[in-house]
């Protein structure tokens, strides 16, 4: 019998790489949508992405019988003092809009001053209560111009040198195998196995 876990997003992007990563598992992943005939917007009031990844989460388990997970992240620069962080998703209105603004920002600079990480937390709660956070990272280069037509996000511009390819010339299977989600995914699905009766 597949475990049911609820996935609070509505990136349709995030949504793909969960379902992908837990294909094959014990694990099956339902968007709101498949769950939940209302749609709420959450504010991200949080200071950090572990703040909005648990509001996130907290919401939706507070009117849910399973499981659910929210998930916050976003690119952070280096030399623009981690810009966009936390902000990933606001700087623009569109994915091309935002990836306009940070080639803009770095029109003028060259080799490790372009370099920039992808963080992730995710965090899982069940019946209204934070279960635990999970973490991820991943780190490389920002392009000169978008390159590749995969995943979402800023991941045209995001350069992943071991692979010598942007994460959007990649397939989400790959992605999930490097990415900062991967990573996260990765950490919780271990704690999920070593903690099998705390959902339940
Ligand atoms: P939810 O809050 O509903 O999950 P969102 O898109 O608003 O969806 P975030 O608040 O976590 O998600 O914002 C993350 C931002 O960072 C958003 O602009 C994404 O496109 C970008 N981002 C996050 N992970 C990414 C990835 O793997 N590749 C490319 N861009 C990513």
């Amino acid at each position: 019998m597949h475990k049911i876990l609820i996935l609070s997003t509505k990136n349709p992007g995030k949504l793909r790489e969960f379902k992908s990563y837990f294909k094959d598992t014990d694990y099956i992943i339902k968007s709101m949508d498949e769950v939940f005939k209302d749609h709420y917007d959450i504010e991200e009031t949080g200071a950090s992405f572990e703040e909005n990844a648990i509001l996130k989460a907290l919401f939706y388990s507070k009117i849910s019988d399973y499981p659910v997970i929210g998930e916050d992240s976003g690119l952070s620069v280096e030399s623009l003092n981690g810009f966009p962080g936390v902000y990933s998703a606001r700087i623009g209105k569109t994915d091309e809009e935002r990836n306009r603004i940070i080639l803009d920002k770095l029109k003028n600079k060259k080799g490790e001053e372009r370099k920039a990480c992808f963080i992730t937390v995710i965090a899982l709660a069940f019946k209204g209560k934070t279960i635990k956070t999970f973490k991820g990272k991943v780190c490389g280069y920002i392009t000169e111009k978008p390159t590749g037509e995969n995943g979402f996000g800023y991941d045209p511009l995001f350069y992943y040198k071991p692979l010598k390819k942007t994460f959007a010339q990649i397939e989400p299977e790959i992605k999930n195998l490097y990415s900062h989600r991967g990573r996260a995914i990765k950490k919780m699905v271990k704690y999920l196995n070593l903690n099998k009766n705390i959902i339940l």
